[in-house]
């Protein structure tokens, strides 16, 4: 799974609005993302996996999505969302 498939709404960021989806949809069996492992409802995996690319690509001023630099806001601002 890339980062953008973590992407669920779509705005270009692994953020707090794609983990918030993720939650409403908690339980649920939505035949695709934010299952992202496939096994038929929404959890805890699923909820790693997003958090896994939320936590991958940190870039912010879109230089180098590897890694953080000097560019970069600090590490609140890598906490509320990580670009796609
Ligand atoms: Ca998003
Ligand atoms: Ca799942």
């Amino acid at each position: 799974m890339t980062p953008c498939h973590a992407d669920l709404e779509g705005d270009g960021n692994v953020g707090i609005v794609d983990f918030l989806d993720l939650l409403a949809a908690w339980g649920t069996d939505p035949g695709g993302p934010p299952d992202f492992d496939g096994d038929g409802d929404v959890g805890i995996t699923d909820f790693l996996a997003l958090l896994a690319n939320w936590a991958r690509a940190r870039d912010f001023d879109g230089t180098d999505r590897q890694t953080a630099d000097a560019n970069d806001a600090g590490p609140a601002a890598r906490l509320a969302s990580s670009t796609c």
